[in-house]
């Protein structure tokens, strides 16, 4: 019998913590209403806000020198749905999770679906992965994969997104997420358009083949590994081949994938304004795709971005339904630890931009008054909305303070017992 986080424990956590948090909680409450807001409205928010986890985050990442494990990491599928459900069970903000193919490969894939419907988890986006070549691989991907220059090697990749949807719909999901790694190293190693032409004739067949409901979101990153030119580098190309494919092709925004000082909250209003915005991989970064804890650095651009979201929602922005997701290599920390702070600090920045007058915002911007328009935007922002987290969880049945729960629990410890070490470190990133 496997260890698990009893609704025993949680509930004698939250016990010690109750009459502080009440205290806080009403504190805000009146705070709030003074500036003619309802906590309760808040809370309700923050309680339907979910963004989903992936399946490669809660095993310890790496970076291209070393990978350090950590105790008890998930060996499996099976042990990382254990470990998203745990995240689930204290923080209440993370439902589904965003599977990775082959990495997640299992035989039968209904009994997945029902393995993570009793860890309370449904599936999110598919992703599939052409950036590494796979044992018993036919043809390598070392000079591309979509894009590759060898009709045989693209055909190879398209069949690989091909038995991702099947897989997806297996699973319940109904969007992939396609990010290629394909790029150049040196001047004059690929045509730069052609290799966009044959992306677009890729994704065509990938595209069609996608059932009814479904979307694609094409992923776009600066750099890396391609480290002179990448196919759709930014969101200008992706943008393009989103246009291009048709309305089922969205743009995926990671945070990480922008040169530094990149005002990403202003490609995300585009985004939006073309119908394109796909969704998110949230992480944070200080200086390029570093993958980190979602708001450890820079939480006012998570806020902004947030901004632009809330502004969209509001509106009702057509075609406006972006998919939530955490994409982040944890490599010095507990990655259950890292995952759930994570899946708060976006929790917040979603309710703190929802507390801003947005009438009083527009008329400040109409009027050209500059510092009004900030100090709305920015009164948001420093608003402590902890205590409506901590509600929202605790009303589901989550911890009031999920990372002291979790380390309470003993979880980390029992699984070290229970998941033997896998030997032999690999370096790379996950
Ligand atoms: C690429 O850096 C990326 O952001 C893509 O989303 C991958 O699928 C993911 O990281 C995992 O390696
Ligand atoms: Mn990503």
């Amino acid at each position: 019998m496997s260890f698990a986080i009893s609704a025993d424990l949680i509930g004698t956590a939250n016990g010690k913590l109750e009459a502080a948090h009440a205290d806080d909680y009403e504190a805000l409450g009146r705070q709030l209403q003074r500036r003619g807001l309802s906590i309760e409205a808040m809370t309700k928010r923050a309680m339907d806000f979910a963004v989903a986890v992936p399946t490669w985050g809660v095993g310890t990442g790496g970076t291209r020198f070393a990978r350090f494990p950590g105790p008890g990491e998930p060996r499996n599928i099976h042990d990382k749905l254990e470990d998203c459900g745990v995240i689930q069970q204290l923080a209440r903000a993370t439902p589904n999770v965003s599977p990775h193919f082959p990495w997640d490969k299992v035989s039968d894939y209904n009994a997945l679906r029902q393995e993570a419907a009793s860890h309370s988890l449904g599936f999110d986006a598919v992703n599939s992965n052409t950036f590494q070549d796979q044992k018993e691989q036919r043809l390598s991907y070392k000079f591309g994969s979509l894009t590759h220059a060898d009709r045989a090697t693209r055909q190879q990749a398209v069949e690989h997104n091909l038995e991702c949807i099947e897989i997806g719909q297996k699973l319940g999901s109904t969007a992939l997420t396609v990010w290629i790694a394909d790029g150049s190293n040196f001047p004059g190693q690929a045509n730069l358009n052609a290799a966009f032409d044959r992306y677009i004739e890729s994704l065509r067949t990938i595209y069609d083949a996608l059932p009814k409901s479904w979307l694609v979101f094409l992923e776009h990153k600066l750099y890396e590994p391609a480290f002179y030119s990448t196919v759709i580098s930014d969101w200008g190309s992706n943008l393009m081949a989103a246009q291009e494919l048709g309305p089922k092709a969205r743009c995926l925004v990671d945070l990480g994938h922008h040169a530094p000082n990149t005002n990403i909250e202003q490609i995300v209003a585009r985004l939006i304004r073309a119908k394109k915005l796909a969704g998110f991989h949230f992480n944070d970064s200080k200086y390029g795709d570093d993958d980190l804890d979602s708001g450890s650095v820079d939480p006012f651009r998570l806020f902004l971005v947030f901004n632009e979201l809330v502004d969209a929602e509001l509106r009702k922005a057509e075609g406006f339904a972006p998919a939530y997701m955490i994409d982040q290599s944890h490599n010095v920390t507990d990655p259950i630890e890292s995952l759930i702070a994570s899946a708060v600090e976006i929790q917040r920045a979603f309710v703190q931009a929802s507390l801003i007058d947005r009438k009083a915002l527009a008329a400040a911007q109409d009027a050209s008054d500059v510092m009004l328009g900030h100090r709305l935007v920015k009164q948001a922002f420093v608003t402590d909305v902890s205590p409506i987290l901590a509600e929202a969880r605790r009303r589901k049945g989550g911890a009031i303070d999920p990372i002291a729960t979790y380390r309470t629990s003993g979880y980390r410890a029992q699984k070290a017992k229970e998941r033997p070490v896998v030997e032999g470190t690999s370096a790379g990133i996950v």
